[in-house]
């Protein structure tokens, strides 16, 4: 332990950790911005620096180590005037327009700014807007950009893409898209990931609120939402509601008090992909078609985007389940329209997902008997709902907890745990050991895919089971650095599994690029936590025992990957 005095306090600390950190854990907190631990340590913002007893120069706390017997001041006349100057120039290259920004309100820049009492930017330059594809799901604007580089280190450390890079020198050095490439022409795997560890507001998702707004308006449109099992995790947290206070019903009560005609849980898909999924999993691996190259799950766009790019010949390996998502749009515009007595384009199809990639995603098209549109029209993230939820004047404490309609109303806990990283595999393998022995495993006979958070496993949770006579060899994955890393040791023959699933981002879709933004806070593993917790109570854990799943089955799909079942629940995901 070392010895100090920071602001006046007596403070011991460990040998080894920044000035910042020992500071943090004394409850005196250092203004930062671009600072992200363990990713982002390289004091390019100046904002945390600290004056040190003695000498002249101040210094950065994020990126020095405490020493014995050190005086610090934080926040001493010539340190805020530092920071002051710091922020000043910062804001005079930045498009300060924020009640037009996306991060208006949840900014870090602003929150540093309003804490150092800045009222005005004495020099001025007109910051530089390079264009930019507005329909592209992934929105940058360059001159809200603060070349903190966070999203350079998190897209190269964490995702291992590298699509982001430093462009120019001296002042007009930028950040921009990696071989002065357009994003559309990038690898970009819409994770998003970079939009959360932004800490401004030049990157965001492509705002599609105005759209879902007039498929509302238009009374010829019978709109169908469904959200995403990751959301009822987050939701809550911009609205100041507690995760008692946050249950999916509200959701689905605020959406109705929008005027959107039907609610669903995609709870209900993700069983229904469960059923798809794991019989195509029986049937190549009894084939023995799984011998050489596992089964990957194909529910998250983001790794099949990056498997498309980084590994192609691989795609084969990916199951051809559309994902819960696609797979409830299909049902909407045919199963749902049959119920209805509509076509499949007077139903407008909604989705609310924790996730950017899915806006991507959407595009895939429906083919019933003939073209008959996307199966998703419109995709919010859960930042986006918040904001119509806000727009809509609703104040959640008058949110009541409302059921989903029907028919594609029961969802078990099997399908919740989806946005949880293991989630998927767990769910599936439920299933397919009710298949192969005709009775079901105790519920959670296969937690050991659960993830014990990515510090301690690296992102990879590998199992092994034996269901009677067969041996299972799986593997969950989440984040794409770490799935790079896992697909080069299959490669390689090092390690062999039967199913893998990979998610994109770290901690599955709980982690995803459309939730809620806390500066620098990961947040994956909490929010995780609380759908295994759904999970645990719920009433059904077996996606085979869903009793609307039955239903669909008997009534519209027969069994599962019957011919109609693969035409509107399969794709191939080459194309
Ligand atoms: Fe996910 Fe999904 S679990 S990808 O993260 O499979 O977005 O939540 O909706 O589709 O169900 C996201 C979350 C989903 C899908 C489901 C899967
Ligand atoms: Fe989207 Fe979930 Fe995949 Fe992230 S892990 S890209 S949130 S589907």
């Amino acid at each position: 332990m070392v010895n100090m005095i920071i602001d006046g306090k007596h403070v011991s600390a460990e040998e080894n950790i920044t000035i910042m950190e020992a500071a943090e854990r004394n409850g005196i907190p250092i203004p930062k911005l671009c600072y992200l631990k363990g990713i982002n340590e390289i004091a390019a913002c100046r904002v945390c620096v600290v004056e040190l007893e003695g000498k002249e120069k101040l210094i950065t706390s994020c990126n020095n180590v405490v020493k014995d017997g050190m005086v610090i001041y934080t926040n001493s006349p010539k340190v805020r005037n530092h920071r002051r100057n710091t922020v000043q120039l910062l804001l005079s290259q930045h498009d300060n327009r924020c009640v037009v920004c996306p991060r208006n309100g949840n900014c870090q820049l602003q929150q540093v700014a309003c804490d150092l009492n800045i009222l005005d930017i004495p020099f001025r330059q007109e910051p530089e807007y390079q264009p930019w594809d507005k329909d592209f799901p992934l929105i940058r604007n360059s001159a809200k950009c603060i070349k903190c580089m966070r999203c350079v280190q998190v897209c190269d450390k964490i995702q291992g893409l590298g699509i982001w890079d430093v462009e120019g020198t001296g002042s007009r050095t930028t950040v921009n898209v990696a071989g002065h490439k357009t994003i559309r022409e990038a690898d970009c795997a819409l994770c998003g990931q970079c939009i959360t560890h932004c800490p401004v507001g030049a990157l965001s998702e492509r705002d599609d609120t105005e759209k879902v707004w007039d498929a509302i308006e238009n009374k010829d449109k019978i709109v169908v939402a469904q959200v995403a099992p990751a959301v009822r995790a987050a939701w809550g947290e911009e609205l100041g509601l507690t995760d008692e206070d946050a249950p999916v019903g509200k959701i689905f009560d605020a959406l109705k008090r929008m005027g959107v005609n039907y609610v669903f849980d995609t709870v209900f898909s993700a069983d229904l992909t469960i059923m798809e999924e794991s019989t195509e999993f029986i049937k190549r691996f009894t084939s023995g078609e799984l011998k050489e190259r596992p089964m990957f799950t194909s529910c998250c766009p983001g790794w099949v985007r990056f498997v498309k790019t980084q590994f192609p010949y691989m795609v084969n390996y990916l199951s051809t389940a559309k994902s819960p998502q696609q797979m409830f749009g299909a049902v909407m515009k045919t199963y749902f329209a049959e119920k209805l007595g509509v076509s499949p384009d007077q139903i407008f199809t909604l989705s609310i997902m924790p996730c950017v990639a899915k806006k991507g995603e959407r595009e895939m098209d429906l083919f019933y008997g003939e073209y008959a549109g996307h199966d998703v029209d419109a995709v919010l993230t859960t930042r986006e709902l918040v904001k119509m939820i806000r727009s809509a004047h609703i104040r959640p404490d008058t949110l009541v907890e409302i059921p989903g309609d029907s028919p594609m109303h029961a969802g078990t806990g099997a399908g919740v745990i989806f946005g949880a990283t293991g989630g998927v595999m767990e769910a599936a393998l439920r299933t397919a050991y009710f298949t192969l022995k005709g009775e079901n495993p105790p519920a959670d006979a296969f937690k050991a895919v659960r993830s014990g958070g990515f510090q301690e496993n690296a992102g990879v949770q590998e199992a092994e089971f034996a269901i009677g006579d067969i041996k299972l060899r799986t593997a969950a994955v989440s984040g794409l650095g770490n799935t790079r890393r896992l697909l080069q040791q299959i490669e390689r023959g090092e390690v062999h599994y039967d199913f893998v699933e990979v998610m994109a981002c770290p901690g599955g879709c709980v982690g995803g690029g459309g939730q809620p933004i806390h500066d620098g806070e990961e947040l994956a593993f909490t929010r995780g936590r609380k759908l295994y917790a759904l999970d645990a109570k719920a009433k059904l854990r077996y996606s085979h025992e869903n009793p609307d799943i039955r239903e669909i089955y008997s009534d519209f799909f027969g069994k599962p990957m019957s011919h109609k079942a693969h035409m509107l629940l399969h794709t191939e995901h080459w194309k």
